[in-house]
């Protein structure tokens, strides 16, 4: 064994009547035979939910892949805990219910506020798959015609940016910033508190079908971020593949139409 030895030296005060008295004291402190282990990533295709309606969506990215916008272990906790704990539950709850047999964008638009419990996880389990589905390492631009219809709706892509920033930092609490596309096919943003999403009746001040959202609860962003909701944002449009975006779009149009 490497033997190390630290040598501490230890001041001591002793008071003996009205005289100060200085004591030294050397203390010898063997320190480790090695260097801490460093901590292992883990593998997002190692993550195992349990059989049920709601598949658990494959991140087609390593944890680190998102650096240094998004930190790994923040995506390992977000993805391995928070959102395989989202399917699991969600598909505890659906199991034996009506429910079993319709599109998920079907349920969340039917569920009402006292359904607290299956909008809280059934929207967990929904608005972490949306999200994961636009995040990239290597992100793409949307097509010039997908440009086109931001343009129209926001001005630029730089202005919708800006105001989902506003509306992820306004959001009280706990919640979710999104773009939806309306019934009527056009783009809006909004914001919805918990795992609430614009789908969900009540849940929002513009009804929609999410194309991309911004996760606001402290765990996605708290390790890094503190409380820098601004900044944190900011980091999530570096790592946000527009043309994800634009395909969610395009399949959610394919619905409502
Ligand atoms: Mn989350």
């Amino acid at each position: 064994m490497k033997k190390l030895l630290l040598r501490i030296t230890v001041f001591t005060l002793v008071f003996v009547g009205c005289q100060d008295k200085k004591l030294t004291e050397v203390v010898e402190v063997p320190l480790p035979d090695e260097a801490p282990a460093v901590v292992a990533i883990g593998n997002p295709d190692h993550v195992r939910v349990n059989e049920g309606t709601f598949p658990l969506y494959k991140i087609p990215y390593t944890y680190d892949a998102l650096e240094p916008h998004l930190d790994t272990k923040t995506m390992e906790l977000h993805y391995a805990k928070h959102y395989a704990n989202y399917v699991n539950r969600a598909n505890e709850l659906i199991k034996g219910t009506s429910y079993e047999r319709l599109a998920t964008e079907t349920i969340l638009s039917q569920l009402s506020v006292n359904q607290a419990e299956l909008r809280n996880q059934l929207g967990g389990y929904y608005n972490h798959t949306v999200w994961f589905k636009t995040l990239s390492a290597k992100p793409d631009e949307a097509s010039a015609e997908f440009n086109q219809l931001i343009n129209t709706h926001f001005g630029s892509l730089q202005e919708l940016k800006s105001q989902l920033t506003a509306e992820a930092t306004a959001v009280f609490g706990s919640g979710w910033a999104w773009l939806v596309i309306t019934p009527t096919g056009k783009l809006a943003v909004t914001s919805t508190k918990n795992q609430d999403n614009p789908l969900m009746p009540g849940a929002a001040t513009v009804i929609g079908t999410p194309i991309f959202g911004i996760d606001v609860w402290e765990h996605s962003y708290y390790l890094k971020f503190n409380s820098n909701r601004g900044s944190y944002t900011q980091a999530v449009f570096e790592v946000t593949d527009w043309k994800k975006v634009e395909a969610l779009y395009t399949e959610a149009r394919a619905r409502i139409q």
